[in-house]
């Protein structure tokens, strides 16, 4: 539906999309608070993308513009579409439907400031910046109201963004950013993850980017529909968006993937290095002796150490050199980096349990996945004498 065309107005030149899911308490406070924030001398459409809300935002919204009085600061329409079906896909519609040359995207849920949408437009359109992104990562940025662990899983997966997409902006994770609509028309967009500016700056290529710090505000209304599907899509997305472009032969020559297989192989080592540590200590406390069961434990752990040493030293890190003074050099450095890991661990746990509040199981997960890569960063460099990367 469309309200206040204003005797068939010009066209708009921004179009802010505006995607909703169970928005009922925010959504009409942020329509008016856009519109005082908006600048005066541009026509402005708004594009609400709400998925049949099961409370009621679609209908609110529809109620809103039939009984508008007086005219809006600029035009509103919605788009209502059958079924939840994504953050991305959400805004994707509300693109295919702008009819503004720059487009902002944004939440409807005040946890982004309209105040900031003039530095964004002004940005795209006086600066000529093809994208502007709202940055809560650069200096003067900030968030408020999120959990310890919130920020830690944020921090975590932009990290990922940047080092595994080769990423320079410093909040692609950001859901709040403006862009020059004509800088998508060319790309395939997939719209799979929450992220969308993610795919766009993977797929853009020479395009100008610039970051306009805002503080995060947590929702106060409401709740985030943020959960650990919407976590997988992501990481599964990231990995799309990894392959994306780069053809077979290419990818396995490239050094980051080279890094990858290795540490997985790492990965994969580790989990046998476990297996063989509770097989060995369970034979030797009642299988093929009677030993003390600490003594056959100690006997578990140095079996385990010494076959992760040898699978890594032959698999991982392809090395055949087994002259025994190397050798033995390198187990020294391989058997150190272990134990330190098991200090990285212990002290992971009790951050994280103790101070971030993470559950204890995912706590472990996070430690352990944190510890192994650690050592094998360190036996990649040090033990091996491998390039950190490649
Ligand atoms: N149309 C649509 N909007 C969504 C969907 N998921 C989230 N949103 C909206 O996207 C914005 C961000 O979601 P939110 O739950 O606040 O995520 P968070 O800020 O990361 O916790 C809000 O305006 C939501 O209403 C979806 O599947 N479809
Ligand atoms: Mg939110």
């Amino acid at each position: 539906m469309l309200v206040n065309n204003h005797e068939q107005r010009i066209k708009e030149q921004i179009s802010i999309i505006i995607p909703t899911y169970n928005e009922s308490q925010n959504i009409i406070n942020i329509l008016k608070s856009i519109g005082s924030n908006l600048p005066k001398d541009i026509l402005t459409q708004a594009i609400i993308v709400d998925d049949n809300s099961p409370d009621g935002t679609g209908k609110i919204v529809e109620d809103y513009l039939k009984n508008l009085k007086k005219k809006a600061d600029y035009t509103i329409e919605i788009i209502h579409r059958k079924a939840k079906d994504g953050l991305g896909s959400a805004i994707l519609s509300g693109i295919k439907q702008a009819r503004g040359d720059t487009i902002v995207v944004m939440d409807s849920d005040f946890s982004h400031p309209p105040q900031i949408i003039p530095k964004l437009i002004e940005s795209v359109k006086k600066y000529q910046y093809d994208i502007a992104v709202a940055s809560r990562y650069i200096k003067g940025g900030n968030i408020k109201g999120w959990t310890l662990k919130r920020k830690i899983m944020s921090k975590f997966a932009t990290m990922i963004a940047k080092k595994g997409l080769g990423i320079d902006a410093k909040d692609p994770m950001s859901g709040f950013f403006a862009f020059k609509k004509n800088i998508i028309k060319e790309l395939n967009i997939d719209a799979i993850g929450y992220k969308i500016l993610l795919e766009i700056l993977v797929k853009t290529k020479n395009v100008t980017i610039t970051e306009i710090p805002y503080t995060f505000q947590d929702r106060e209304l409401g709740s985030s529909k943020l959960n650990f599907k919407t976590i997988l899509d992501y990481y599964k997305s990231v990995w799309k968006l990894y392959r994306y472009g780069k053809p077979l032969e290419k990818q396995e020559k490239r050094s980051s993937v080279k890094f990858l297989s290795k540490a997985a192989r790492f990965y994969t080592v580790g989990a046998t290095g476990f297996v063989v540590n509770y097989v060995i200590s369970l034979l030797f406390a009642g299988g093929i002796s009677d030993m003390w069961y600490l003594h056959a434990t100690i006997i578990g752990i140095i079996v385990s150490i010494t076959s992760n040493f040898i699978l890594n030293k032959a698999w991982t890190f392809s090395d055949r050199d087994f002259r025994i003074k190397k050798t033995f050099s390198q187990y020294g450095k391989f058997v150190m980096f272990s134990s330190l890991g098991a200090f990285v661990q212990l002290g992971m746990v009790y951050f994280l349990v103790d101070n971030a509040e993470i559950s204890y199981p995912f706590a472990l997960i996070l430690a352990v996945m944190t510890a192994a890569f650690g050592n094998f960063v360190l036996n990649k460099k040090w033990t091996f004498k491998e390039k950190l990367v490649g």
